[in-house]
């Protein structure tokens, strides 16, 4: 593939700022990250509608169903989880750029991709979210079969089984989904949210 040249930045009259005024709220990117089964889409889904009964405007991005659609074309290897989270990154940049809240539910294991959409992002617009739970958790609820058809070996390089995930070293947020309630754990995130001026 070759890189388009000659290409010029074109930019709006209504800017970023002006959106985020008529909104209410910043836009940050809620960047949570696990292991599959850890509740990531559980809570991306009980968060966002938390916070549109709150008046404030949301999107979510969800691993599976980006999958189906704009990274359709990409596997499990190290090489295409990278340009997975790269793509989020930047469609995750469009939306807080647009003035939404973002919430992404992506196993997202390695810390440099991670750090990357971080570098990407305007200042304070990226929250590390650690949806921490046990391997042994997560392959207790197991809701997909997936860790049992991985353990079978018919899943090569699943995540916590024979690929890695590399736990978030300085996340803005940590919730445990073995000690917590899902309603726990949102009300956590909201107070957080309140209490840095992201939402009222
Ligand atoms: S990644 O690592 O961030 O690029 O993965 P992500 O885009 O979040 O996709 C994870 C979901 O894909 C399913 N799945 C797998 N996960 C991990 N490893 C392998 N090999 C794999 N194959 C399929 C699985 O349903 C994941 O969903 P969640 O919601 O995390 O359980």
């Amino acid at each position: 593939m070759t890189k388009a040249t000659n290409i010029v930045w074109h930019d709006s009259v209504v800017s970023k700022q002006d959106r985020l005024q008529l909104n209410g709220h910043q836009s940050p990117v809620l960047w949570f990250t696990g292991l599959s089964g850890s509740g990531k889409s559980t809570l991306t889904v009980a968060l966002e509608k938390a916070l549109y009964d709150q008046g404030i405007r949301t999107y979510r991005l969800d691993g599976d169903n980006i999958r189906h659609g704009l990274n359709n074309n990409l596997g499990f290897s190290p090489e295409d989880r990278k340009e997975n989270i790269r793509r989020i990154g930047e469609v995750a940049k469009l939306m807080s750029d647009a003035g939404l809240i973002t919430l992404t539910a992506f196993i997202s294991p390695y810390q440099e991709d991670r750090d990357n959409v971080r570098q990407l992002l305007a200042d304070g617009d990226f929250i590390e979210i650690y949806v921490k739970c046990s391997l042994e958790g997560c392959e207790q609820r197991d809701p997909k079969g997936l860790y049992q058809k991985a353990r079978a070996g018919e899943i090569k390089g699943f995540t916590g089984i024979d690929a890695p995930y590399e736990q978030p070293v300085n996340p803005e947020l940590t919730v445990d989904t073995e000690e917590n309630t899902v309603e726990q754990s949102v009300a956590n995130i909201i107070q957080y949210l309140k209490t840095r001026n992201y939402i009222k």
